[in-house]
């Protein structure tokens, strides 16, 4: 990194701070308290969330790959010459290789994740494994303006979103997600992206509340971040996961649960809880294929093509932008 870029660089982390420092101190300060599900992935929340997609509980990940696997043939037919694939929220890229290897035509990577670590981690072994392969991660967070590098310019562009991650939006902002994707790929693009299909509730809440608690160690993580960055006294022996399925709103909520009347000081403020009282850290929103084409269609995609799994509990579908 040159002087420049290393000085651009630390006043980027300076920015991220403060606006983890702010959004914190907001969502604490509300009624109900919340937090942002987008700060659960630090080093380690990366890492709890990959364990997540190991448990016999958690079906999102096989299904979606099973998918994938099955139709890479069909997705790859999507992809024009000398495409670039932009990934929102890119994570282990595991689906994003399995793209990679049926369709040649991709010829440029662009890993978006707000997770630095894991992004560069998995961008020097995509270098490694892909050597024809132009691979340009970016550090953003995809809910705001970042910019696409130079490579992408010239380049059709094919936006790749699995994991059921426009899940975690709430339904206006997973339109308003969808209609900037829609500008920021341009007129003629395609994007595949993975939906979670409203189904039987005990099969959902087992997805979020596994018996190995690794889904609490997630969730509890985020305290344990805002305690190392934000210099709190979040106890989180005094804290306890809880998901469920919200059926009229077709959503998991994950919550914080205060087990106690208790104070505690965050970046220098202090807040109040009563006893049972929460913190509401995610929503995991499913949709029928029926919601959801409605939505993409009123955001500037049509749908085009949308393969399941045997079951039917996730869908992939290929959206196309016109203009
Ligand atoms: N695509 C992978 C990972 C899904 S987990 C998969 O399908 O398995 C969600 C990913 O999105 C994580 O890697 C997380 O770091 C990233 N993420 C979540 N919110 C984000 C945001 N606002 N901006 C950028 N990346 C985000
Ligand atoms: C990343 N996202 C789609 C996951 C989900 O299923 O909503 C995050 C997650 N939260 C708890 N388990 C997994």
């Amino acid at each position: 990194m040159t002087m420049h870029a290393q000085t651009a660089h630390r006043h980027a982390l300076d920015f991220a701070d403060a606006a983890f420092a702010h959004d914190v101190v907001a969502g604490l300060s509300g009624k109900p308290k919340r937090l942002s599900p987008k700060y659960f992935y630090d080093e380690t929340g990366s890492q709890l969330f990959e364990q997540i997609t190991q448990l016999p509980e958690y079906y999102p990940t096989r299904c979606e790959l099973s998918i994938l696997q099955r139709h890479a043939a069909d997705i790859a037919r999507l992809i024009p010459a000398d495409a670039a694939m932009i990934e929102f929220g890119s994570g282990s890229t595991r689906k994003a290789r399995m793209l990679l290897e049926a369709a040649p035509a991709i010829t440029a990577y662009v890993p978006v994740d707000i997770s630095s670590e894991m992004l560069m981690q998995e961008a020097r072994e995509l270098k490694r494994d892909f050597p024809r392969l132009a691979v340009c991660p970016v550090e953003a967070d995809f809910t705001g303006p970042f910019r696409l590098p130079r490579a992408v310019a010239s380049r059709p562009r094919l936006g790749f979103f699995p994991g059921s991650t426009i899940g975690n939006f709430e339904p206006h902002d997973a339109a308003a997600f969808l209609r900037h994707a829609a500008s920021m790929l341009g007129g003629g693009s395609t994007l595949i992206i993975g939906i979670d299909l409203v189904k039987d509730a005990k099969v959902l809440n087992a997805a979020y509340d596994d018996a190995a608690g690794v889904t609490a160690r997630f969730n509890l993580n985020l305290l344990a971040r805002i305690n190392r960055e934000l210099n709190a006294s979040f106890d989180l022996e005094s804290f306890s996961h809880q998901a469920f399925y919200n059926t009229e709103r077709r959503r998991i909520e994950m919550h914080l649960a205060s087990c106690k009347r208790q104070r505690v000081r965050v970046a220098g403020r202090s807040f109040d809880f009563r006893a049972g009282e929460t913190i509401h850290t995610e929503n995991s929103y499913k949709y029928t294929r029926e919601s959801f084409g409605a939505m993409a269609r009123g955001s500037g995609w049509t749908p085009v093509a949308a393969w399941s799994d045997l079951q039917g509990y996730f869908s992939v579908q290929a959206l196309a932008h016109q203009d």
